[in-house]
């Protein structure tokens, strides 16, 4: 259950209080390990998701990064200027702090049990560099795109190497899968979807390929789509994640034959609870065949009751959920 896991658990907003910011708390291994685990044993899940956060990247790339309450990330709008002056060299040492936390948590979780580190997608990544900030069209960043194609090359050049690098040092300390979040795969034309997402991941997938780690890659590109066919085609990602608004089903049909995939209760099901969760797990569960990793289609929300991810994991495994 990925993404912000923490937030609708208590003993998370404990150590989240004594953090200066949120940028502070990734870059802490201490609490950020000791976060990591608290799912995992809370709930007794397969897999711990790395507390850390897709913008950490571009404070390596030397932009100012910043989450403020109620907004979310703000960064300083990129322009085609800025792209030049991005610090490449070194950019994934500078966030060397995650891979003590990716070790911390390794010594520390049971070896029955998974950790997945991550990165942003290149294209997702740029899209909150060049629009200062999250936006529901991203059109900002596809101006870009279209506009200033050379510009947008270099940036995603800039972040398909620190990206590749960062989970390369992850996996060597000690993150078991790899998964790469295209947060913002909807939306974009096949030729952008292409250019934009396509390439930057099949290189990242190369160079770390190139690297010796032979470790699973999951790919995320959420809300792709048609697209997300042709993504885990072309790509080399071992798995595919699916989003909320894609049927499981035909997807699946269309993949390379084997390829496990990932997927895709619907949030606002868990935030619900009751009989719209219990047949919401149900369809996902009818419609998973073959090599199927049960997991939400995004992230957890912070009015989640806890009984009900309780609920959820038990239906799983026992096929019965007392839902609330
Ligand atoms: O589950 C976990 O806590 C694991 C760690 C994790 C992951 C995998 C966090 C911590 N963030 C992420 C990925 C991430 N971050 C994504 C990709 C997945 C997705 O689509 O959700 C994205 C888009 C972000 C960017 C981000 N981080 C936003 C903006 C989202 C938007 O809609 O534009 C925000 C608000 C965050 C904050 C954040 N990241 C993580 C946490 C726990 C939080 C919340 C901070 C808090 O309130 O304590």
């Amino acid at each position: 259950m990925m993404r912000q896991a923490g937030r609708h658990l208590p003993e998370y907003m404990e150590v989240r209080d004594t953090a200066k910011n949120f940028i502070d708390f990734c870059f802490t291994p201490e609490k950020a390990a000791k976060v990591t685990l608290q799912p995992v044993t809370r709930y007794d899940m397969d897999a711990a998701i790395l507390f850390a956060d897709i913008l950490l990247i571009p404070i390596g790339l030397g932009r100012d990064v910043k989450f403020v309450k109620g907004i979310g990330p703000v960064l300083d709008p990129l322009s085609v200027e800025d792209i030049s002056k991005l610090t490449i060299e070194g950019a994934a040492n500078r966030v060397s702090s995650v891979y003590e936390t990716v070790s911390k948590v390794r010594k520390n979780l049971s070896k029955d049990k998974a950790l997945i580190g991550f990165c942003g997608g290149p294209w997702t990544v740029a899209t909150y560099m060049i629009e200062g900030r999250g936006s529901p069209t991203k059109e900002i960043a596809k101006r870009f795109a279209y506009e200033n194609p050379k510009a947008m090359d270099d940036l995603l050049e800039a972040l398909v190497i620190s990206s590749a690098e960062y989970l390369i040092h992850q996996a060597k300390s000690g993150a078991d899968v790899l998964k790469i979040f295209e947060s913002w795969a909807e939306g974009l034309a096949p030729d952008l979807f292409q250019r934009l997402v396509i390439k930057p991941t099949q290189k990242i997938v190369s160079i770390v390929r190139e690297a010796g780690i032979n470790k699973p890659i999951i790919g995320f590109p959420r809300g792709a789509g048609l697209n997300a066919v042709e993504y885990a085609k072309a790509t080399n990602v071992t798995a595919l994640a699916i989003g909320t608004d894609t049927p499981m089903d035909k997807i699946r049909d269309q993949l390379p034959s084997n390829m496990p995939y990932q997927g895709n209760l619907d949030p606002l099901a868990l935030r619900i609870g009751g009989s719209v969760l219990e047949q919401a797990v149900q369809n996902v569960i009818n419609t998973a065949r073959g090599p199927h990793i049960f997991n939400l289609g995004h992230g957890v929300t912070p009015d989640v009751k806890i009984e009900n991810v309780h609920a959820v994991i038990n239906h799983i495994r026992t096929g019965v959920g007392n839902y609330v």
